[in-house]
């Protein structure tokens, strides 16, 4: 039986970087869920309404994603949808999410991720809309999801038993029918028609050997079936396999603090030929070879070089596509190529056009996340299969791969300082601060490096026409080097301040220098700008990557 309930707005709905993301206490609120569920379904909602349309549902796996599916199935039912796929145990990677949704041509889905957050009943839950083409909503229907919540009166629901979200096969919740399926087929199915897996069960069988840290999230299963299972890489291989609501307690973050176990054994004597670890929701990666951490803009460029290394990808690349603070190493690539390269703000949301357009094949950003025109997400475990796709064919180590990559098209040293749970009137006084300056700023010698440009970037997307601004902003030097500072759009406790360093050098004899200490330079003047520690007290970063 349909109710409606009625409610009254909640401060503070305004999607993020990539959703909503709060507190699990905060979601956990009486309306909370559902106002914002509401909201999205108001926003989207085409004009002969929902009748005969599928939804997709899934999540990460994380604290309180059971009890959110059930009330999503609920809603959805309300709508007037004909069917939800809904992933076993509640369980979809968000590449795989997009996947479901492409194969099955579904309205869109609704995946419940907090992403790299961390979990647990204190931890973070958070919510989005993916559209018909299988990616994050744009920012306009981000925008309206937002505008209804500041208004909302009353939301409708049907009252019905839970499903048994355990049992794959059909269900009912009122008049819809709700499709438990198998998290990982679909999504594997997809990555057996990009890669060789023969090739790559071949490389495995001549002694390849690599670790895979899923970090207790949701690529586990995934990992399990497609490594281990179809490519035979031998049982071990996948650590950390088994999804948990608070992720055993760790932060699924694949970066170098809290993949840090992963990073210890590869720069130990003992290291497989290949680490890497994918975050909670199984869209982030990272790579390290033995002894050699790969920077996510760096893997970007060398994946984008190498793709023809893949089946999908023998024929080239239509273009790449990057995010703004990422650094220019995949330029270069596209230079060599002759092929474009488009500049966008953080969020995978802002390829999506240039994706459905057929202007970009690969894409990525310097926050862990590389993807291709397969889905609308960046994707982890495609992104490792990649990698052994060309270390498979090469037969190199990453460390040679690496070395001959930056001999080739020069090496883009780049940094990432995060300052993390600011006082957000702190943060927003540093960025005040960095702002008005910018008038001042060309032409200036800082440290003997002078400023050629300084601005608040805007993206003008070259298929919608539509505008983005303040999407950061950037200090770029005489001869290429660059600082760019942002708020980050994914936290939820305070500001996170970020700054991207990134300096470019040609000369061979000098790549092989310690990543901080290349940039020390640019790293004392980005913090002379920005004045973090008088404005903020912070003496240094939380984060380094
Ligand atoms: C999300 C977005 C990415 C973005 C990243 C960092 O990643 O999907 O496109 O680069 O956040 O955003 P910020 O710098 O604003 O924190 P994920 O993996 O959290 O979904």
């Amino acid at each position: 039986m349909k109710v409606k309930v009625n409610t009254s707005p909640i401060e503070g709905m305004k999607p993020g970087t990539s959703g909503l993301r709060k507190k699990v206490a905060v979601f956990q609120q009486p309306h909370y869920l559902a106002n914002f569920v509401a909201s999205i379904f108001a926003a989207v909602m085409p004009e002969n309404g929902f009748a005969g349309r599928v939804l997709v549902v899934g999540g990460d796996g994380r604290y309180f994603n059971l009890e959110a599916i059930q009330a999503v199935l609920k809603m959805a039912a309300a709508q007037g949808f004909a069917k939800v796929l809904v992933g076993q145990n509640g369980i979809l990677s968000t590449p795989a999410a997009s996947c479901v949704i492409r194969k099955y041509k579904a309205f869109g889905g609704i995946i419940l991720s907090a992403s790299h957050n961390s979990g647990g009943v204190d931890g973070d839950f958070g919510i989005k809309f993916n559209g018909d083409n299988g990616g994050p909503a744009p920012e306009k229907v981000t925008d309206a999801i937002y505008a209804h919540s500041t208004t909302i009166s009353s939301y409708d629901i049907v009252q019905a038993p839970d499903v048994d979200l355990s049992r794959i096969g059909l269900h009912v919740v009122g008049s819809m029918t709700v499709e438990v399926i198998d998290s990982v087929l679909d999504y594997q199915a997809l990555m057996q028609q990009l890669f060789d897996f023969d090739a790559l069960r071949a490389f495995f069988k001549d002694g390849f050997r690599m670790t895979f840290d899923a970090m207790h999230a949701v690529t586990g299963p995934y990992a399990h079936a497609i490594f281990e299972d179809a490519l035979g890489a031998p049982k071990g291989t996948v650590i950390n396999g088994t999804p948990a609501p608070d992720f055993n307690g760790h932060h699924p973050d694949p970066n170098l603090v809290h993949a840090k176990d992963l990073y210890d054994l590869m720069m130990s004597d003992h290291a497989p030929d290949f680490g890497a670890a994918s975050d909670g929701d199984g869209d982030r990666n990272l790579i390290i070879g033995r002894n050699m951490f790969v920077s996510p803009s760096d893997s970007l460029a060398v994946l984008a070089a190498n793709a023809t290394c893949a089946p999908a990808y023998a024929e080239g690349l239509a273009g790449v596509a990057r995010s703004m603070p990422t650094s220019g190493a995949v330029d270069a690539v596209a230079q060599a190529l002759g092929i474009e390269c488009f500049e966008t703000p953080t969020g995978w949301k802002f390829f999506g056009n240039l994706l459905d357009a057929g202007r970009i094949t690969l894409c990525g950003e310097e926050s862990a996340g590389t993807g291709s025109n397969h889905v609308r997400e960046k994707d982890g475990v495609w992104a490792v299969l990649l990698w052994l796709s060309i270390l498979a064919k090469r037969r190199m180590s990453v460390v040679d791969i690496m070395t001959e990559h930056w001999a080739k098209y020069g090496r883009h040293y780049y940094t990432r300082h995060d300052y993390e749970e600011v006082d957000i009137e702190a943060a927003n006084a540093v960025m005040n601060h960095i702002k008005s300056q910018l008038p001042t700023l060309v032409g200036q010698s800082l440290s003997g490096l002078t400023v050629m440009t300084a601005d608040d970037f805007s993206y003008h997307d070259p298929i919608d026409g539509s505008v983005s601004n303040h999407q950061g902003i950037r200090v770029v030097f005489e001869g290429g080097s660059r600082i760019v500072y942002r708020l980050s759009g994914t936290g939820t406790t305070g500001a996170t301040i970020r700054i991207y360093i990134e300096r470019y050098e040609a000369d061979s004899a000098c790549h092989q220098l310690d990543t901080q200490q290349a940039l020390a330079a640019l790293i004392a003047i980005a913090n002379d700008i920005a004045q973090i520690q008088a404005k903020t007290g912070r003496v240094q970063p939380t984060v380094i990557t």
